[in-house]
């Protein structure tokens, strides 16, 4: 089984884009499973899923990344148990980090037992709102670029080319070594070439020492400190 996150600040077109994405997935025979993970009281994402015919669970209470691991464990059991997909795609609340989405894998994966890839975590960016989220969120939103394994650059067909370009540079300023996709969920770009991501490759293995000391480094503590 394979576990495929993503991240990306709420709105970013995440819930849109896994939508399409896990059509191209079932179109090319795999079995798919979604976890929602929303931190608030009425779960949209969940709706827009579910009406796509997939197989929706939801693990509440908090953000997967750094409290709920134990519900998040038993979520991939049971959906492994009851379904057995082969894809599991997980959108966590907008706030996850990809540290703790690995870390959660980690977890989930050394408590079921089970053998989980976990494919390359993508951060999403909304390429036509990034300058104004980065003066709002713009650490948050760093965090979850410079820790990613990809980086896709979503709402393209309602941006300028001057607009793309802008949203590139930002994104290569904070990691110069991004890989990154230029994609559209209302066009469908990038869906293939994220589903060849998913299905493909691996992410970097979670490195506790090493990200530690990045996470002291940018914000002078460890999580939960
Ligand atoms: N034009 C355009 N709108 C998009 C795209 N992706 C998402 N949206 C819209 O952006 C809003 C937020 O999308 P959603 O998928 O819910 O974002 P999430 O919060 O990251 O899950 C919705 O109104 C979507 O219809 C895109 O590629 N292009
Ligand atoms: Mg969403």
């Amino acid at each position: 089984m394979r576990i495929a996150q993503v991240t990306g600040f709420l709105g970013s077109g995440k819930t849109s884009f896994l939508t399409k994405l896990a059509d191209e997935l079932i179109e090319r025979g795999y079995k798919v499973a979604v976890i929602v993970n929303d931190v608030g009281h009425i779960n949209v994402d969940q709706k827009v899923m579910s009406s796509h015919g997939l197989d929706v669970k939801e693990v509440s209470g908090g953000c997967i990344c750094c409290e709920v691991q134990g519900t998040f464990t038993t979520t991939i059991m049971n959906i492994h148990l009851s379904y057995k997909p082969d894809i599991v795609l997980v959108e966590p609340s907008g706030v996850a980090i990809p540290w703790g989405l690995k870390q959660a894998v980690a977890e989930a994966s050394k408590n079921s037992g089970l053998d989980i890839a976990h494919s390359p975590i993508v951060t999403f960016v909304d390429c036509a709102t990034i300058e104004e989220q980065m003066a709002i969120v713009g650490r948050l939103i760093a965090t979850q670029i410079r820790e990613a394994d990809a980086v896709m650059i979503n709402k393209t067909d309602i941006c300028m080319d001057e607009e793309i370009d802008n949203c590139l540079s930002i994104v290569k300023k904070i990691d110069a070594n991004a890989n990154i996709m230029l994609g559209s969920a209302m066009t469908g770009k990038g869906v293939k070439e994220m589903a060849d991501l998913m299905v493909n490759q691996t992410s970097k293995k979670y490195d506790e020492a090493m990200e530690e000391g990045r996470f002291k480094e940018q914000y002078g503590g460890r999580p939960n400190e």
